[in-house]
């Protein structure tokens, strides 16, 4: 059996500089460190516009290691083909292409061209970044960002619409892998990214990602967050392998236990003002319902 992932044993290569543009407690530098690291050298990057284009920097102070082409808002998927067919022109066939897009650049904007690679069963990883905003140009709302929260471009009583589920949309599409992760739970991300990179066809990741500046918090409550979020069963850790459906890590861990009252993680940011007690409630409401269909389908976790 291969020995369980710490953060002692991962590898040492570091694909992302230190002291790059992101801001202080970005939840991106977590997850973009620790997903490289399981990804490995041989790999090209895709990435349109985003906070992860500030993140990198401009060539030739690149704060990322590894190629990366940028790309158009709504073409990476298109573009994540294009590299996988030059690759294969070339006898390249094992490098590993992998797209990261913000949930803007991903539920909204490249949803049509990461439905048409899907479809087509493209052989890339698409990692979605989801920091509920369009952040890297101020804040306004976009297709994961929850009903009530305030963004720039929301009425004072926050977004007035429910957030896509964009990794149930991914699962429609029949793929072999999909999974969620969370920018808090960094080993559960590196053991799911290895666990894709062995696979071959198009899979989809959906990470959590804390946003201290978009979100209303301070830079040092990044992780924090993300844990109640898991906590208190509004974000679920799982992953859907040939359509079997598991949850992992600490959503695992939690069958069968009391969760966190939802109000512990919505009173941790300024986003989440214009909630009324009764709009508290109904969030409460649907993740009881939600949790009451893993309790009745899920099996506990061994290590639980
Ligand atoms: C076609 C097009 N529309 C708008 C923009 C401006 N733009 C650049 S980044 C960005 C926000 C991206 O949001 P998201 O994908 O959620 O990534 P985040 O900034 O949150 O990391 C926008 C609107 C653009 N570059 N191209
Ligand atoms: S705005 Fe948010 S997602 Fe963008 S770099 Fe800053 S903390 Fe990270
Ligand atoms: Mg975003």
């Amino acid at each position: 059996m291969p020995a369980k992932t710490t953060v002692l044993n991962l590898t040492e290569e570091e694909f992302v500089h230190p002291g790059n543009r992101a801001c202080s407690g970005c939840g991106l530098s977590i997850i973009y460190r620790i997903a490289l690291k399981a990804l490995g050298r041989d790999t090209i990057l895709v990435v349109p516009p985003s906070c992860l284009t500030v993140l990198q920097g401009l060539y030739p102070i690149a704060a990322t290691q590894l190629p990366c082409l940028n790309v158009t808002f709504a073409s990476t998927a298109a573009a994540a083909t294009g590299v996988l067919g030059a690759l294969r022109a070339q006898g390249r066939e094992k490098t590993t292409v992998a797209a990261w897009a913000g949930d803007g650049g991903t539920a909204d904007i490249g949803l049509q061209a990461l439905s048409g690679a899907c479809e087509r069963g493209e052989n890339f990883i698409f990692f979605c970044y989801d920091n509920e905003a369009y952040m890297n140009t101020g804040v306004q709302r976009s297709g994961t960002t929850p009903r009530h929260v305030l963004t720039t471009t929301t009425p004072i009583t926050g977004k007035p619409h429910r957030s896509k589920d964009v990794p149930a949309i991914m699962a429609a599409h029949g793929l072999d892998y999909v999974a969620t992760a969370s920018a808090s739970y960094p080993i559960d991300l590196y053991d799911k990214t290895i666990k894709a990179k062995a696979l071959y066809g198009p899979r989809y990741f959906h990470i959590h990602t804390p946003c201290p500046a978009g979100w209303g918090f301070q830079p040092d409550l990044s992780v924090k967050i993300g844990r109640l979020a898991v906590e208190t069963g509004l974000f679920d850790l799982y992953e859907i392998e040939n359509g079997k459906f598991r949850l992992t890590g600490k959503s695992a861990k939690m069958l069968g236990k009391k969760r966190r009252p939802v109000r512990d993680y919505l009173k941790t940011q300024s986003r989440f003002k214009a909630l009324t007690n009764d709009h508290i409630e109904a969030v409460q409401h649907e993740v009881d319902i939600k949790w009451a269909g893993y309790e009745n389908t899920c099996q506990p976790s061994p290590t639980a």
